[in-house]
């Protein structure tokens, strides 16, 4: 597999914004390869995969969003009702169900060089209002967790994308069945990674062979009804 994959999350808000299109272009237009994609309402059995249940990323959550209170010189006690970081915490991840279940989510597995960093640097900041112009979260939407918080909702952000590699696993498997991840080359793969300054043609064509002879071979084995024709 030609570098790695992460997990896209398209929220609610952007999909009813009709904010996909543009969101999948900011991907696409860098040379992310999208390999698995689907529409769903999330069940309460996908969001409990989709979120830890550890104590400590429940308490970091807590503890971010006191960070901003503290930022802002606004009192937990009385917009939370509580200045406990593992309390502060269950209540984001409560109001992070009720934001992916306000209507459909676009899900997505994208795969290229480096695709969890890369992903990351598109999306942004996680709080819009400070996410950096060119971002998807800091061109589309300027929301920010103080003003959201006030009314019990999760700060609204458009997207979700996987932070490092073990979440990335842990969130395709949450949410893809092996079989709906599919294995295919772009066009521009061998230009952007493979095409150098060789003058070998000879060591070229190898390559590209090689690599249609991996595309071949990634299609007889993911999908079991190619296995006749390729048999
Ligand atoms: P990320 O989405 O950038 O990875 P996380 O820290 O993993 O950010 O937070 C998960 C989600 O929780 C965010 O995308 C956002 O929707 C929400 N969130 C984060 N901090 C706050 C907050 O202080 N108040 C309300 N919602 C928050
Ligand atoms: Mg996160």
């Amino acid at each position: 597999m030609l570098g790695e994959r992460t997990l896209v999350l398209i929220k609610p808000d952007a999909v009813k914004r009709g904010l996909i299109g543009v969101i999948c272009q900011r991907f696409e237009q860098v040379g992310l390869k999208i390999v698995a994609c689907k529409l769903v309402s999330a069940t309460r059995k996908q969001l409990n995969g989709h979120f830890p249940a550890s104590d400590d990323w429940i308490r970091g959550m807590g503890e971010k969003t006191l960070q901003t209170y503290n930022e802002y010189a606004m009192d937990p006690l009385e917009f939370l009702g509580t200045d406990d970081s593992f309390q502060i915490g269950l209540k984001i991840k409560e109001w992070n169900y009720h934001y992916l279940s306000l209507g459909p989510i676009m899900i997505m597995v994208l795969q290229g060089i480096h695709a969890i960093d890369a992903v990351r640097k598109l999306i942004g900041h996680t709080l819009p209002y400070k996410a950096a112009p060119g971002t998807i979260r800091g061109d589309f939407s300027i929301n920010a967790p103080d003003l959201a918080n006030l009314v019990g909702s999760a700060c609204k952000n458009l997207v979700h994308a996987s932070d490092n590699k073990a979440e990335a696993e842990w969130e395709i498997v949450n949410w893809f069945e092996p079989t709906e991840i599919l294995s295919w080359e772009r066009a521009d793969e061998f230009l952007h990674f493979v095409q150098g300054e060789s003058v070998d043609t000879k060591k070229e064509t190898t390559m590209k062979y090689a690599a249609l002879e991996q595309t071949f071979k990634a299609l007889k084995c993911d999908d079991p009804r190619n296995a006749a024709e390729y048999a």
